[in-house]
């Protein structure tokens, strides 16, 4: 039996994995559930919990390398030290279509730059989002499609990745491909550059449909004008396509 950590900072990813283990497809006692040490609000719901566990990989490294056969990140907020990808294999659920828009809200910047998306599993080298891929699925984003509609077929992607592929990822029997070029990286300093709409900018209707589009997800406050004061005031965007018959 091999001995799997799962480090996530999204709780719906995670519940949704739990389910599938559920399912009697893998066996439960595999599995070690961990979160980020500074992700406060799952420290604030799971403390106590002795299989949902707050992991500092850098610090610990040296510890995973020694317990574990298999380290997967399922939307993990850290950044893995070489010494743990170089000793240990560590695979990424990544909600982007490698080796596009790598990094930071992959939909985001596919929205504005019409590079492909969807998901990815991966091994994790040293850089962010760049290791060999096992699987990948691609998503088509539509002209009405927000962050949060695309974001929502990526994660029904990457989950349905995860379900035909996690047995064969557990027992190493895939084959995996190199990205067939380097691609490009978004950080989180770049989506926060997004989000102040400069009122003086000249574009097409398109180019500023496409920016708001980008930037509306759900409750998210994320695109903003200053008012007169310096005031932000937040803004967003609805859609709603209606298909002839
Ligand atoms: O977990 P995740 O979906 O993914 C992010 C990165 O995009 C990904 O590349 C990395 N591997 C992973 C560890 O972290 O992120 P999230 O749950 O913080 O956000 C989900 C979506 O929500 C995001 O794609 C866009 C939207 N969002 C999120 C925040 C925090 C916003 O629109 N505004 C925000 O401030």
């Amino acid at each position: 039996m091999k001995d799997i950590l799962v480090i996530s900072d999204n709780e719906a990813l995670v519940d949704k994995f739990n389910k599938l283990i559920g399912t009697g497809m893998f066996d439960p006692h595999q599995f070690h559930f961990s979160y980020s040490y500074f992700n406060k609000a799952l420290a604030e719901k799971y403390i106590g919990d002795n299989n949902f566990t707050p992991v500092n990989v850098k610090v610990e490294k040296d510890e995973i390398i020694i317990k574990y056969d298999l380290v997967i990140s399922l939307h993990c907020k850290q950044l893995f030290p070489s010494e743990l990808v170089n000793s240990v294999r560590c695979v990424n659920v990544h909600p982007g279509l490698n080796p596009y828009n790598r990094g930071w809200f992959p939909q985001v910047f596919s929205i504005l730059n019409g590079k492909p998306c969807g998901a990815t599993i991966h091994e994790i080298d040293e850089q962010l989002d760049h290791g060999n891929i096992i699987v990948q699925k691609e998503v088509a984003i539509e002209p009405w499609d927000t962050s949060l509609t695309a974001y929502n077929k990526i994660t029904e992607a990457e989950m349905e990745l995860i379900e035909k592929n996690m047995l064969d990822i557990i027992e190493n029997k895939y084959k995996t491909k190199r990205p067939r070029q380097e691609g490009n990286l978004n950080l989180k300093k770049d989506f926060d550059a997004l989000c102040q709409i400069d009122m003086a900018e000249v574009g097409t209707f398109q180019n500023h449909i496409d920016r708001l589009r980008a930037l509306t997800h759900g409750d998210y406050m994320n695109a903003y004008f200053l008012d007169g004061e310096g005031n932000k005031v937040f803004l967003k965007l609805e859609l709603v396509p209606k298909k002839n018959k």
